[in-house]
């Protein structure tokens, strides 16, 4: 016989430790969140439902999938219910969370998505949508208009990009006199904040008069864009995690999540119509969130694509498999040592290395199965901030990172697909098609390489592609992963 399904009349049979904190449907809607992935649910959700129970007020989430339809429909036949277990080697703990007042499916019900976000009780927004989602530049943070944003900004049918949600979404609400709004980017870019104020402010400029008449000066005094900091290791589900959460509620839940039980969020306090008590969940509001941010795109972010490409190539299937090749660990301390910690200025207080070291004993929880593959994913939209300012950085202080130089190396042995057991590896990134057309027309040589993807002006910047110290020390690196394969080019690293 199937399982009963989490929902809210199945919450009796659930043990009393593992049901939610606040009453599901007691609360009113006050954020919209696009994005409901693993993330999410493990991170946003539960610091909202936390503060919910400690302070009150009607900060319900209404969880918008841009894409997914199956976490939606996972999502209503569970009553909105989802569980998030955290794991680590010491045990594992798994909590219901009623955070979520309604989700939706931008794909098949924009004009719904536009109308909340024009709607006066929502006035927060906040987004886990991935880097690529953005449609900026990675390298610069230009906006890319391809036929459907162009379609989204300048037509007349629903949107089906997330700035053209965004957009055609504070479109209305400037029409609708609904009030201030914080729009919150919750993803591993380059001053998140910035970035998203800048790409409205672009989709915006690009609608042009008449669609957008009069929303820019609206958006310039009435909404925010506070920077954030988010912080927990979340791997997509299992079906061994499925079937874990299920043994724990004695229901199944089809929209569980697995992460580590560590957990952060650092946000600007700017928020004009109003925000949860993030606070007392532990969350940090603070005037200036960038060094949070640095700190963790360049010492953490950085080190983990740094595991997963190097682990990827070795053969690895997980982060913390990846981590027990020999001389790994000590690589990536040193790269934090010598290149990261000097390259910016971090939190008053924190040490860039502990932080660095306190990385690495994350990554390295048993109990987290991380593919390699996930997290190597996207390398376009990611290197940027998570590597190459560094090596910027480096670079104008006079410094030579060479271990940085090393993560690039393995993202450009990576994408050439093949690992050093000659098996293939998966190239799951937005720009892959450029990326395999600049292989092609290459000499097959590690020069050659670097050339070619050195050429990738969205992502590696001029004055990059133009130092040859950098280009030196990436090509030194590609030479001996291709020569010698991870481990050995790891046994004998300088
Ligand atoms: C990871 C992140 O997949 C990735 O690129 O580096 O998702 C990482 O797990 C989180 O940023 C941790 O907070």
């Amino acid at each position: 016989m199937a399982m009963t399904r989490l929902s809210l009349a199945a919450l009796a049979r659930v043990p009393e430790q593992s049901r939610p904190l606040v009453a599901p449907g007691s609360v009113g809607p006050g954020i919209v969140h696009l994005g409901l992935g693993a993330f999410h649910r493990a991170h946003q959700a539960v610091y909202t439902e936390e503060a919910l129970a400690a302070a009150g007020g009607d900060w319900g989430i209404v969880g918008v999938a841009p894409r997914s339809a199956d976490i939606v429909a996972a999502l209503q036949e569970q009553d909105r219910l989802f569980s998030v277990t955290a794991v680590s080697g010491a045990g594992r703990h798994t909590r219901v969370v009623g955070a979520l007042t309604g989700v939706r499916h931008a794909a098949a019900d924009p004009d719904a998505v536009v109308a909340l976000l024009a709607d006066p009780t929502i006035r927060v927004v906040t987004l886990t949508v991935t880097e690529k989602a953005y449609r900026l530049d990675p390298a610069g943070g230009r906006l890319t208009v391809d036929d459907d944003l162009r379609a989204d900004l300048t037509g007349d049918r629903p949107p089906s990009t997330v700035p053209g949600l965004l957009v055609r979404g504070l479109i209305a609400r400037y029409r609708a006199g609904a009030g201030p709004i914080a729009l919150v980017s919750c993803d591993n870019l380059p001053s998140n904040g910035r970035r998203l104020r800048s790409l409205v402010d672009q989709a915006l400029r690009y609608a042009g008069p008449p669609v957008a008449d009069g929303t820019r000066d609206w958006v310039a005094g009435q909404v925010s864009f506070p920077g954030t900091m988010v912080d927990r290791i979340v791997p997509a589900a299992t079906p061994q995690a499925l079937a874990d959460a299920a043994a724990a509620l004695g229901a199944a839940d089809l929209a569980a999540v697995t992460g580590e039980p560590y957990r952060q969020w650092v946000l600007e306090d700017d928020f004009p119509g109003g925000r949860p008590a993030w606070e007392r969940a532990g969350a940090v509001l603070t005037d200036d969130a960038a060094p949070w941010e640095q700190l963790k795109l360049r010492a953490l972010n950085g080190v983990h694509s740094a595991v997963a490409y190097l682990g990827a190539l070795a053969g690895r299937e997980t982060i913390e498999e990846a981590l027990r090749i020999p001389g790994l660990t000590e690589a990536m301390r040193r790269f934090v040592a010598e290149d990261v910690a000097g390259s910016f200025h971090p939190p008053d207080g924190v040490s860039v290395v502990a932080y660095g070291d306190e990385a690495l004993d994350r990554f390295a929880n048993p109990a987290i199965e991380h593919r390699t593959v996930q997290v190597a994913m996207d390398g376009s939209q990611k290197l940027p901030q998570r590597v190459l300012h560094t090596i910027a950085a480096c670079r104008a202080a006079g410094a030579t990172p060479r271990w940085a130089a090393l993560v690039v190396a393995a993202w450009m042995r990576f994408v050439q697909g093949t690992a050093d057991d000659g098996r293939q590896l998966p190239l799951d990134d937005p720009l892959a098609d450029q990326i395999r057309a600049r292989l092609a027309q290459a000499p097959a040589t590690p020069d050659g390489v670097v050339t070619a993807l050195f050429g990738l002006r969205s992502v590696f910047p001029a004055e990059l592609a133009a130092d040859d110290t950098v280009r030196a020390l990436v090509t030194d690196w590609l030479t001996a992963l291709d020569k010698h394969g991870v481990e050995a080019t790891l046994d004998g690293a300088p």
